[in-house]
């Protein structure tokens, strides 16, 4: 396995990676070959490459983990299913849908593994409320909503790649965590978001760069303050309607002081209503109308499918953020070792078709607002 962009999500793949037991590590890609180094020393890896086309190169490598800002990801994930590599890349797959359709007819036609790291769906108690609907527990869906809270980026002295356009495309907080929250709606309600009508934001309209570090989260050293107008929305309100009929809402934003990666799901059925959240992410919520809730903790003897699948400790032994992280590599590298079969993917697991997908419900967002906040419909066209 070779990372590409070592970045604030990177240590997280090799993490995973390196708990699998039986994939070696070998090599890290970085924008230089001493920031490479610097990084491979960090995280323990023998080989260090300053251009990522040099590692795609090796022939000793089988997986390209990409995590790079995303105006790279056409270009890695293109060049590494080209030289026949499998590619493991994080979210979102590209910067617009017209990307994102080239590397998922790429990855179709290469017969080789592509995965998008949409890795909220790795939680136990997700795959437990996206069974009990595909069993119809929770009977018709009417409304699907919720939120992606964070307050990192409060600071007019927080400054990252994501809200430069030329590195992160045309949108900051949706193509960052709105892709999470939209990935996550229709694949846990079974159900595509076929229009949109969206109100975007931008709160902290000029920005100060310190030159010092780009990576999100990061703290910015000391140093001469350079102030950038921002172009991208860092808040969005978006009203969605799905497929069935059913209507639903979300809110994302990033300067929202106290949420720190407040990802939250709520989907009402004529049975149950089901709400998960992801910093309480071992309790699933149960709402009735015509006797008690109830709050299913995960635990093995309580779930079932891939739920049960996901879930590696008994009750009360709180499984976190790596482990869902984990659970997605894991059927990653489970579909790589069966040489990418179609068969052999896990329902579960997010492809380039995904991440595809993503892009074309983003761009729609994007559309609404630029429109003067009018529906559109979500421009899609499925692999052949
Ligand atoms: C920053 O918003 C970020 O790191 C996202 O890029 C990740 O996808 C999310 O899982 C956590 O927050």
């Amino acid at each position: 396995m070779g990372l590409i962009g070592p970045g604030f999500i990177a240590p997280h793949h090799l993490d995973a990676v390196r708990r699998l037991g039986d994939i070696d590590v070998i090599a890290i890609a970085g924008s230089s070959q001493a920031s490479a180094e610097k990084k491979a020393r960090e995280y323990k890896v023998e080989r260090a490459y300053g251009d990522f086309h040099t590692l795609i190169a090796d022939p000793e490598i089988q997986v390209i983990h990409n995590t790079t800002p995303n105006h790279l990801h056409l270009a890695v994930n293109l060049a590494a299913l080209q030289a026949g590599k499998h590619v493991i890349s994080d979210k979102p797959l590209a910067m617009n849908p017209a990307e994102g359709k080239q590397l998922r007819d790429a990855a179709v036609a290469s017969g080789l593994a592509h995965v998008v790291t949409f890795n909220y769906r790795g939680n136990p108690l997700v795959q437990q409320a996206r069974e009990m609907i595909a069993r119809d527990e929770a009977g018709r869906l009417c409304f699907v909503h919720g939120c992606y809270l964070q307050d990192y980026l409060t600071s007019p002295d927080a400054y990252t790649w994501r809200v430069d356009p030329s590195k992160a495309g045309a949108s900051n907080v949706l193509g960052d965590i709105g892709s999470h929250w939209c990935d996550l709606a229709e694949h846990v309600s079974g159900l595509k978001i076929v229009a949109v009508l969206a109100d975007l934001t931008t709160v902290v309209p000029t920005r100060y760069a310190a030159g010092s570090t780009t990576e999100a989260f990061s703290k910015q050293a000391g140093g001469e303050r350079t102030p950038v107008a921002m172009q991208s929305e860092d808040l969005a309100s978006v009203l969605v309607r799905f497929e069935n009929g059913a209507k639903g809402c979300f809110s994302v934003g990033q300067t929202l002081p106290g949420h720190k990666n407040d990802l939250q799901l709520e989907l009402n059925g004529s049975t149950c209503s089901l709400g998960w959240k992801q910093e309480k992410q071992n309790e699933l919520w149960i709402g009735r109308h015509d006797q008690p809730n109830a709050i299913l903790m995960k635990d093995p003897g309580l779930v079932s499918g891939e739920a049960l699948r996901y879930t590696r400790l008994p009750g009360g032994h709180q499984e976190a953020w790596a482990d869902a992280f984990f659970n997605i590599v894991h059927d990653a590298y489970t579909w790589i070792r069966e040489d990418a079969r179609p068969e052999a993917k896990s329902v579960v697991l997010p492809t380039f078709e995904d991440g595809y997908r993503s892009t074309c419900v983003i761009d729609a967002i994007l559309r609404s607002h630029a429109a003067g906040g009018v529906w559109q419909t979500v421009q899609y066209s499925p692999a052949a």
